[in-house]
């Protein structure tokens, strides 16, 4: 493939901004070579600059479920801008996104909108903090929940990914309230509690993980997640990101049957505009200023054109829920990337749910983050790069989760597998 326009838009980018890009898990750093430059995307496709055609598993990290341009989305934002781009006033739009997710997530009875999701999960850990008057948040390492100072320790996405989990700048003092443990570890959980229980004002986790792949929690996992929090008073927070009105309507909540205090949701929320959101009981809500004394603010908030493209996703979920052709779609995605790998002799493991999944090239199940640790990145990176010679564009990192769109077909399905078979045969 000829990479050449990318190339030089790409060396300009690097004397402009960081690194050249605006988030670094853009940068490929994980893979090696540049990024590809697109120029346009539509349906389950991007084009880059040089006029490549790729089949698209990143959906921008998740927001692009509907495929990309999707009409009713497009229609939706036009028609908002002729009205004005931003108020910084109430707008009905707003209701209308806050009424769309309080219908779709019971445990969300009251909602503010924020402009990203680390402004989302940032507000609901001031927030747990503020509530219970407490200190201490318990996360768990391989879990991502945006560039929060507090979060920012044994974080996934890419801050695994560039090996750089503590961040300089962040201080010792913000860590020292941050308390990590590891995924699905039920008695390291419970020795947290028995020693520190008096102080967590709360505990954030991925309901399913995507930011260190796909992991999903155990039964125990969960329901001592739920009845640790209950007993201790601290606040239970669902970070749905990533799987909200992704793995269903009611997001991961609903299909594995928790009530958390707080979630945390984006990506999909704004249908690729920037929406964030945290929710929950009233009671809890009812502390964020103005109603109560916990800060928060945003110029952005409630942007009428993230709210019509919000809202124009969620209707279009609701109205035609895709979950099942996602299901299948990305069943016959799983079927066929396993049996290329086997046909390969490539050991590997495969984590599903629903339309998020990750090929992981490691020799043991991946439950947690140091198993996850084990994968075999030199090799992921080959395959990345074996796809995206062949037209299929996927995440750049192997702590990642691939998306499959509504967008997508079973053709393209076929031909992402056919892809597959010749990579892994030269990896
Ligand atoms: P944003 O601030 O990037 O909108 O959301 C942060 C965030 C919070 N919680 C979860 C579970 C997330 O997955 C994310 C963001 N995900 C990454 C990719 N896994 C975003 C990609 C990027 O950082 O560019």
């Amino acid at each position: 493939m000829n990479h050449t326009r990318s190339h030089k838009l790409f060396e300009r980018a690097r004397q402009l901004m960081p690194g050249g890009v605006n988030s670094p898990a853009r940068a490929f750093g994980a893979v090696g070579g540049e990024p590809i430059v697109v120029a346009r995307g539509q349906g389950a496709y991007l084009w880059d600059v040089d006029g490549n055609r790729y089949i698209d598993y990143v959906g921008s990290w998740g927001p692009l479920i509907l495929g990309h341009a999707h009409p009713a989305v497009v229609a939706a934002v036009e028609d908002a801008a002729q009205r004005g781009m931003s108020f910084g006033a109430p707008t009905e739009a707003e209701n209308a996104l806050a009424e769309l997710i309080i219908d779709a997530v019971p445990s969300i009875e009251k909602v503010r909108l924020v402009s990203s999701g680390t402004e989302a999960t940032m507000s609901a850990i001031r927030l747990a903090r503020g509530f219970t008057g407490r200190d201490v948040i318990v996360k768990f390492a391989g879990n991502y929940h945006g560039h929060v100072d507090s979060l920012l320790v044994a974080a996934g996405s890419s801050a695994a990914t560039l090996a750089v989990p503590n961040s300089p700048g962040v201080t010792a003092g913000t860590s020292r309230d941050t308390l990590v443990l590891q995924y699905n570890d039920v008695a390291g959980l419970q020795q947290a509690f028995a020693s520190h229980g008096a102080q967590i004002a709360g505990v954030i986790f991925e309901p399913i993980v995507g930011n260190m792949g796909v992991v999903s929690p155990t039964r125990e996992f969960l329901t001592a997640l739920r009845g640790l929090t209950q007993q201790h008073g601290a606040l239970l927070i669902c970070d749905e990101v990533m799987t909200g009105f992704r793995v269903a309507y009611g997001g991961a909540q609903q299909l594995l049957g928790i009530g958390p205090d707080l979630t945390t949701l984006g990506k999909i929320v704004g249908g690729g505009l920037p929406v964030g959101a945290y929710g929950g009981h009233a009671d809890v809500m009812d502390h964020v200023l103005p109603a109560g004394k916990v800060f928060q603010a945003g110029t952005l908030s409630g942007n009428p054109l993230a709210m019509a493209a919000g809202c124009a996703t969620l209707r279009a979920l609701r109205d035609q829920p895709p979950y099942e052709r996602l299901e299948a779609l990305s069943a016959r995605l799983e079927a066929g990337l396993r049996a290329a790998a086997a046909a390969a002799r490539i050991v590997h493991q495969f984590a599903r749910v629903g339309s998020m999944m990750t090929l992981f090239f490691a020799a043991e199940p991946v439950t947690d983050w140091p198993s996850a640790s084990r994968s075999d990145t030199a090799r992921f990176a080959r395959w990345f790069w074996g796809m995206l010679e062949r037209g299929v564009y996927l995440p750049c990192s192997q702590y990642e989760a691939l998306f499959v769109s509504a967008a997508h077909t079973e053709a393209d399905i076929d031909a992402t597998i056919a892809a597959a078979r010749e990579a892994m045969a030269q990896i």
